[in-house]
């Protein structure tokens, strides 16, 4: 007997009012808070999304049906690091969408998910696609490939992405959807998420099952580690006589602090630092050493050079961290890792504690209960630490002319700034600097993202940041080749009405890729912004008339220029004291000096070569190859 059909409320709306309501009612929770997670939707409009996702957002404001505020950005790949750096100030707990149109609106996001799923921040993307009928094609700004009538530009998200799907009919939201937040709201997989709408199926009206719009709590939860595993971890860390704790963005996501100051304090073992993970041990902590590796501190990488036993708590170990693989020097050295994700527990032969940072921590803590480093390391450590904050002191105070040297810029701002006050940076000569130099004291208050340094995250980040935390200060450090490529969502931050302080340092050129690029032997070729020199055919002429303050102040920032050290610490004191977006303007000396390096990093010199600062640098790259090995 056939069996009736069993009865579902449903609603007609088309695909995009239906992903609209949908997303407004969608939570996340972890340790008993729940929270939005998608508190709003990021876009910018063109043919692919205005009649669809245009049209559904509009009447989510005009009827109430659904609470999801529209944010205007100004360029795509802006938004997707809006949307990344407001889910990092989040804990991941919390993320934005973002609308794109197809084609080349789509495709600008492309560089922002490969940030979010390198980084392991979740973001939801929804570019436009072309028609799923194909009635119309080629629309505008649709690809057309010889080999395959359904493959889109936004394919090209496939491998930026931790999941990809394509609505292709309406009624396939729902398991796309649903699929999306999994992903969105699991600490392993955190990444970008991509949900492709074709511009005809965003329109197209379906009988959805109200069921399906029902408010829906995704649970992050905490892993708990297995007791087998902590006691193994635990017994190699009772066998170390110099461990050495790798504390990465892990711990800050699981907001762990607490318990790593705790674990720290109990067992002495020093605690060094990634970009990620820094402040979640204030600098001036007895086992704090700072960040660790290529640009770390003499302190952590000395701890570094002769541990025996090396605990990564959260991090990916990236080359930055290992020094290209040659900053831990013991060649007995061990690693365990903590972490919730099984690709990075298992980094450099671990063994593993597949945990949450917090759960995980707390069980080793109790594993190792009254079992400490000697004496004598805990001193060491100390002794180590502050021979460095003595020489970062230096850094900060160098009375370098005519123009200050970058260093001193960094120490003035990391004095006049309030523990709480947030400070942005991704690329060039900075993040070195900021991993070497900069004292921080609170988790969130250092947002660095290092793991695709990306020029162009700065600014936009800023406008996600101070979205996530209106009450703190949000201070956007930004080099002048990174501001020439993505300085234009200072337009969103005044017409948001966000106090965001942007740092312009402005030193005519790439400080970073310069000092590298003299260091492997070529000499600073192409890294400068400059006139070409008629006579060497090169761009080494005079320093092009380029105004970065007249450029922010052209957007509606208020500006303020700064020449010296003292001019600088003035006008962060003005900034600071503004009640809207402030761009303060500093020339620096592109020449450094930079802070004392005592680590390698791996960048190849040419092997052979008709010029003898490469030969040279050869020679050095060569020397530094053979510290390099496979931690086994
Ligand atoms: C999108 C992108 N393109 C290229 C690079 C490679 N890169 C790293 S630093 C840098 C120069 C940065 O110049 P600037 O922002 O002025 O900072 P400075 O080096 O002067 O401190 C370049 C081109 C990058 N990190 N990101
Ligand atoms: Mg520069």
């Amino acid at each position: 007997m056939p069996s009736k059909p069993v009865p579902v409320n449903t609603v007609r709306l088309t695909t995009a009012q239906a992903l609209v309501r949908f997303l407004a009612a969608q939570y996340s929770e972890r340790d008993g808070s729940e929270q939005r997670l998608i508190p709003g939707v990021w876009g910018i409009f063109g043919h692919g999304n205005v009649a669809g996702l245009g049209q559904a957002l509009l009447q989510a404001t005009r009827t109430g049906e659904a609470d999801l505020p529209y944010y205007l950005a100004r360029n795509e790949q802006a938004m997707v690091h809006a949307a990344a750096a407001y889910a990092k100030m989040k804990n991941r707990l919390q993320t934005f969408a973002c609308t794109a149109s197809t084609g080349p609106g789509s495709t600008n996001m492309i560089t922002g998910a490969a940030l979010a799923t390198t980084n392991r921040l979740p973001v939801l993307l929804l570019p436009s696609d072309m028609f799923a009928s194909r009635a119309p094609d080629p629309v505008l700004q649709q690809l057309e490939d010889t080999r395959a009538g359904d493959v889109s530009v936004n394919d090209a998200f496939r491998p930026v992405s931790k999941y990809f799907d394509r609505v292709s009919r309406p009624e396939q939201l729902i398991p796309a959807a649903l699929a999306a937040m999994r992903v969105l709201t699991d600490p392993v997989e955190a990444g970008a998420v991509t949900l492709c709408l074709p511009q005809d199926v965003q329109a197209e009206a379906f009988d959805w099952p109200v069921e399906f719009f029902r408010r829906r709590v995704w649970r992050i939860g905490r892993t708990e580690p297995e007791p087998a595993a902590v006691q193994r971890v635990a017994a190699l860390l009772r066998s170390a006589e110099r461990p050495l704790i790798v504390a990465g963005g892990g711990v800050v996501y699981s907001e762990a602090e607490a318990e790593l100051r705790a674990f720290a304090e109990a067992t002495g073992i020093p605690v060094a630092d990634t970009h990620a993970g820094k402040g979640a041990v204030p600098w001036d902590h007895p086992q704090a050493v700072g960040g660790v590796g290529s640009t770390g501190t003499t302190a952590a990488n000395a701890l570094a050079a002769e541990a025996d036993v090396v605990l990564g708590i959260g991090t990916r170990y990236s080359d930055f961290t290992t020094a290209s693989h040659t900053v831990f020097g013991d060649p007995d050295v061990t690693f365990a890792n903590l972490n919730v994700a099984r690709l990075d527990a298992a980094k450099h032969a671990a063994e593993m504690l597949l945990a949450d940072a917090k759960t995980g921590l707390a069980a080793l803590a109790k594993a190792l209960e009254g079992w400490s480093v000697p004496d004598e390391y805990r001193a060491e450590t100390v002794r180590l630490a502050d021979e460095w904050r003595a020489e970062a002191d230096a850094c900060f105070d160098l009375g370098h002319g005519p123009l200050p040297a970058q260093t001193e810029i960094l120490g003035a701002l990391n004095e006049a700034l309030d523990d709480a006050d947030v400070v942005i940076n991704a690329a060039g000569s900075m993040p070195g600097d900021l991993q070497m130099l900069w004292r921080a004291r609170d988790p969130k208050a250092y947002n660095v993202e290092y793991a695709f340094s990306c020029m162009g995250y700065e600014i936009a980040a800023g406008v996600g940041t101070k979205l996530a935390a209106p009450e703190r200060e949000v201070i956007v450090l930004v080099g002048d080749g990174s501001y020439l490529m993505l300085a234009s969502e200072i337009a969103t931050m005044v017409s948001e009405g966000l106090k965001v302080i942007i740092v312009i340092v402005q030193n005519h050129g790439f400080a970073s890729i310069g000092a590298l690029s003299e260091s492997l032997g070529s000499q600073r070729f192409g890294t400068k912004y400059r006139y070409r020199d008629e006579d060497s055919g090169l761009l080494d002429g005079d320093v092009l008339p380029v105004d970065l303050a007249a450029n922010a102040a052209s957007f509606g920032a208020e500006v303020i220029l700064a020449d010296t050290v003292a001019g600088f610490r003035e006008a962060i004191i003005k900034a600071k004291a503004n009640s809207r977006t402030t761009v303060v303007h500093v020339e620096t000396d592109l020449y450094g000096p930079n802070p004392p390096g005592s680590a390698w990093w791996d960048v190849p010199v040419s092997e052979v070569s008709a010029l003898d600062s490469t030969e040279a640098a050869r020679a050095a790259y060569t020397a530094h190859k053979r510290g390099q090995r496979h931690y086994l």
